[in-house]
């Protein structure tokens, strides 16, 4: 006779560790302003109704319970459908290290005939106990919160109907997954637009930077005819204009570089015909400056 409260420990610490452990890289990101790909996560083990149905409907013996691979169950929700590959990515880094990756299900890129959508993984996951290490299966579920919001209400629905769930029904079902899944998708493309129009941004402004830093050092050097006309050519250009990276600043850019790298050599060399050195004054004014532009 199978003691069902001593049976379910381990899981139960497996569940409470790997719950912790994941909040922690959560709250990690938290702390560090890092976007996480974990949204929240939620643990359960399995009532023992459910798994002795289990274990019925896949014909174990009680000394075969243990086979069951979902007595422990780990959700991740996430916001965005790459965040999930990215938490994938992040458990199989793990492998070897605090579990052993031993199915890996993509019922996103294969969605089930129901319409339902989530990444599963099934892992051994060693649990401390005081007669020793003992392995557990776990099921770690991996899902946006719109496949979430589906599969909790359609779970729920369907359990209403137990297995017998009316075809009209059904497909209504899988339709509203399909409504699900575009919102997902949507999402997912708004996002990457704003993430690209921030690079684009990022990199005018780190081109406007290296522009006026290199028409600085030109002043420094005393090319200051170079500088006043690159200086003129920047006042002029309309570089904020929005779409693709304007081909206007991006040429300044080399240009100003350009001046910079052939007044740099030039006075290398003049200096080294002379054997001398950057003066201590120069070296800190415009030295260190144009060798960083330089590179
Ligand atoms: P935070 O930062 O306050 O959200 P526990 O062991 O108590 O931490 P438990 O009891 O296993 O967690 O599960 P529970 O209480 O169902 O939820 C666990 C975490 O998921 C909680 O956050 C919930 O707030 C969060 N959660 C549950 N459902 C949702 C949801 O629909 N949306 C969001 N954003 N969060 C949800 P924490 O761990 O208390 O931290
Ligand atoms: P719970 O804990 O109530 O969620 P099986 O476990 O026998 O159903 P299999 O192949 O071993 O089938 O596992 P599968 O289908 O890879 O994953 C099973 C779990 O995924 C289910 O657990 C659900 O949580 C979830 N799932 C799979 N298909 C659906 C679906 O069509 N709708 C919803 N809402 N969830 C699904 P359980 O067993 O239902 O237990």
């Amino acid at each position: 006779m199978l003691h069902w409260r001593e049976f379910l420990l381990p899981y139960e610490a497996a569940v409470e560790e790997l719950k912790n452990k994941l909040k922690a890289i959560r709250n990690e990101c938290r702390k560090t302003n890092e976007y996480s790909p974990i949204e929240f996560v939620v643990g359960r083990v399995k009532q023992v109704p459910s798994i002795i149905e289990k274990a019925q409907k896949l014909g174990l013996g009680e000394d075969e319970i243990h086979k069951i691979d979902d007595i422990a169950g780990i959700r991740i929700i996430c916001q965005f459908e790459d965040d999930i590959y990215e938490i994938v990515k992040m458990l199989r880094a793990r492998e070897g290290l605090d579990m052993e990756i031993v199915l890996e299900k993509d019922y996103i890129r294969e969605v089930k005939d129901s319409g339902y959508r989530s990444y599963h993984m099934i892992v051994r996951y060693p649990v401390y106990t005081l007669k020793g290490v003992k392995l557990v299966l776990l099921e770690i579920q991996i899902r946006t919160m719109a496949m979430n919001f589906w599969a909790t209400v359609e779970h729920s629905l369907r359990y209403k109907y137990k297995e017998a769930l009316p075809e009209n029904i059904a497909q209504r079902l899988k339709n509203t997954a399909q409504a699900v899944n575009q919102i997902d998708t949507e999402m997912q493309a708004i996002r990457d637009e704003i993430m690209s129009a921030q690079q684009l941004f990022m990199h005018k402004s780190n081109t406007v930077s290296q522009i006026l830093n290199d028409i600085n050092i030109l002043e420094k050097m005393g090319e200051h005819e170079a500088a006043a006309r690159f200086r003129s050519a920047f006042g002029m250009m309309h570089y904020e204009q929005e779409g693709e990276m304007d081909l206007g600043l991006e040429e300044l850019a080399e240009k100003t570089r350009e001046a910079v790298v052939i007044k740099n050599k030039t006075i290398t060399e003049k200096m080294g015909d002379q054997g001398q050195s950057w003066p201590d004054e120069e070296t800190e004014e415009a030295g260190p400056e144009t060798a960083q532009a330089a590179q």
